[in-house]
């Protein structure tokens, strides 16, 4: 997650270019420039994605499957129930579907593996990410003690203003042709206004959707991310859900609108 056309990714570039020039450079050699750029974004903690403790995030979670590959995020938001992305959990089964929690460096073994106690629970008129409902419910068998963040409802509409700034938070790659993250990281992003939001997209629908991002691009949700939280005001406002690429200049990332999901997500947690 958190793409970040910034200096490092330029500094990259140039670095290629002089190798290029110098004769060095392959295109493999590429790639692993891309990949130490990307390493740099995380450590070092340049504007836009930046590294952040799962301690201090203890409800974002994400998911593998089986073998243990982390394919999206989602949000904790009681001891039991993780709403994610419904095309993060479409078909998925309980075999194949782990949930992590409380780990945010990938490749240590804190935290816990949790598994799903039913099949996930997917708002039943799901399609694809671009036309709504990308929501789901996973119930965990065993209830974990990560304090959970609760989903807005009907009564924060102001969290959805335009210039309104959330938290996105993932594991997920950190550019378009990047690998994704080891580690958990968090961004900053202002909420688009649906006027912005239907301009940049044809697909987009106010009442489901909300958008995020900067108009020049270059701090964003990407691959893998999906699932995953946008929080603001002490509560989880969006889902990652689509965009086009990541981080594009008037391609804003897209996220479910939690709030308007109040009644069946109750239904949901209750149940
Ligand atoms: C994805 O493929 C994805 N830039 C997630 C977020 C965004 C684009 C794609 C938003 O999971």
């Amino acid at each position: 997650m958190i793409y970040e056309e910034g200096p490092m990714r330029l500094a990259a570039l140039m670095v290629t270019l002089l190798m290029a020039l110098a004769g060095t450079a392959s295109a493999d050699d590429r790639v692993v420039d891309d990949r130490m750029a990307d390493d740099r974004v995380a450590d070092d903690r340049v504007v836009g994605g930046e590294r952040v403790s799962i301690e201090d995030h203890p409800w974002v979670v994400y998911l593998t499957d089986a073998s243990g590959f982390q394919f999206c995020g989602g949000t904790l938001v009681t001891p039991t129930k993780v709403v994610t992305a419904a095309h993060c959990a479409v078909g998925r089964t309980t075999r194949n579907t782990r949930v992590v929690v409380g780990r945010g460096d990938k490749n240590s073994d804190e935290g816990e593996v949790v598994r799903l106690a039913s099949r996930p629970w997917v708002h039943p008129d799901y399609v694809a990410a671009d036309r709504g409902d990308d929501i789901a419910v996973l119930t965990l068998r065993d209830a974990v003690d990560q304090e959970p963040l609760p989903p807005a409802g009907p009564e924060d509409g102001e969290l959805y203003a335009e210039g309104s700034r959330a938290r996105v938070l993932g594991w997920g790659r950190t550019g378009e042709q990047a690998p994704a993250s080891r580690y958990l990281l968090a961004a900053t992003v202002p909420v688009m206004s649906d006027e912005d939001c239907s301009a940049a997209y044809f697909q987009y629908d106010e009442a489901t959707m909300t958008c995020a991002g900067y108009p020049e691009g270059g701090v964003d949700t990407c691959q893998g991310d999906s699932g995953g939280p946008m929080v603001a005001g002490g509560k989880l406002i969006g889902v990652t859900s689509w965009g086009e690429g990541c981080a594009r200049e008037g391609k804003p990332g897209v996220y479910s609108r939690v709030a308007a999901y109040h009644d069946v997500l109750r239904e949901q947690l209750d149940s």
